[in-house]
């Protein structure tokens, strides 16, 4: 049976979920585009080849003809249609972030905890990307000793146009806050926040750079540049006792001319991630016909964690202090395995 799936918001994201259900994923059909812009919606719906388009979101987590939702509306409207989803006992693929308040997250998890199960996988993707797995897998082998650090640098060519404020640290931070986290399999105790002042930091976009400290007594620095100008670059290294690994952008191809060799960077996050994506998406089928949560994938806990943690960041930023990152107390469902 074939399991129908809504693509709520058909923006850069809901566009390219809508081409993997509808290219890459057998088993899935691309029942209905939702999009406040009809026009969108339809574009997306026509490229992609699926059966309606809609405006209202709520509207259309509830048909009846729809069995899991994709959402990839504006951040803001993470949550609340979340919580729609999970009032409709439908499963949900969510953009990240969850929300940019830990505390809405903490009503999705008490909706998810209500009802005794998971229906939200949250699109931290990079679990997914076969660099970050190798070199978590690497790590986990032992061979490399215990982990000391992390470096990740994350470079966008300019800052995407519907960026305000500090979502530096509330948007682009959270994927580093989040895979960090899954690769060294930790929490963190603090952060504090830096940003050059050669730049204007009034600017959204101007430079930001972290470091955490997490439970285990290691240090995660993040440097976030979302004005970059070359092209978008995802960069990290994991410092072990032993020896360190390197991430590796699939990269095809190396050029020489003009006594220079170069290679070719992608405009933005797509290309670089995109069997990341695809795997998440094949993950989230499965989650849907199995019931069973992918052990790898992101969950509504790991969403309110990361919230937490830019919660801190912004803090930390606006004091110019390290600030300490507790957590509440996790509840026994999201304790892995992931059960649905
Ligand atoms: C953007 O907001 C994203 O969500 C992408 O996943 C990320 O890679 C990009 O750098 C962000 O700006």
């Amino acid at each position: 049976m074939t399991v129908r799936i809504a693509i709520v918001g058909a923006g850069i994201m809901g566009a390219d979920h809508a081409r993997i259900v509808a290219e890459e994923l057998p088993g899935a059909t691309l029942q209905v585009v939702c999009d406040a812009s009809p026009e969108r919606a339809r574009t997306v719906a026509q490229e992609h080849g699926a059966g309606d388009v809609t405006t209202d979101p709520v509207a259309t987590i509830k048909r009846g003809d729809v069995d899991a939702v994709v959402i990839a509306s504006p951040d803001d409207t993470h949550a609340p249609l979340s919580l729609a989803a999970i009032e409709a006992g439908k499963p949900v693929l969510c953009e990240k972030p969850l929300s940019q308040d830990a505390n809405e997250c903490l009503h999705v998890i008490e909706a998810e905890v209500a009802r005794g199960r998971r229906f939200v996988q949250l699109g931290f993707m990079r679990r997914f990307d076969p660099s970050y797995r190798d070199l978590k897998a690497i790590l986990d082998d032992g061979s490399l000793g215990r982990a000391i650090m992390m470096h990740n640098f994350h470079r966008n060519v300019e800052v995407p146009a519907n960026f305000t404020g500090q979502m530096a640290v509330t948007n682009s931070a959270p994927h580093e806050f989040d895979v960090a986290r899954f690769v060294l399999s930790t929490d963190y105790k603090a952060i504090s926040v830096f940003q050059p002042s050669v730049v204007d930091t009034t600017k959204t976009g101007a430079p930001v750079f972290m470091v955490l400290e997490t439970d285990k007594g290691q240090l995660v620095n993040i440097e976030i540049n979302n004005n970059a100008a070359y092209g978008y670059d995802v960069r990290g290294e994991l410092v072990g006792e032993k020896g360190s690994v390197l991430l590796n952008a699939p990269v095809y191809t190396r050029r020489n001319d003009q006594l220079m060799a170069y290679e070719r960077y992608a405009p933005d996050w797509r290309p670089r991630f995109a069997e990341a994506y695809r795997l998440q998406d094949k993950a989230f089928l499965e989650f849907v016909r199995s019931g069973v949560f992918t052990t790898v994938a992101a969950d509504a806990w790991d969403g309110y964690c990361a919230a937490r943690v830019a919660e801190a960041g912004i803090e930390a930023l606006a004091t110019g202090a390290r600030v300490g990152i507790t957590m509440d107390a996790r509840p026994d469902l999201y304790r892995r395995p992931k059960l649905p």
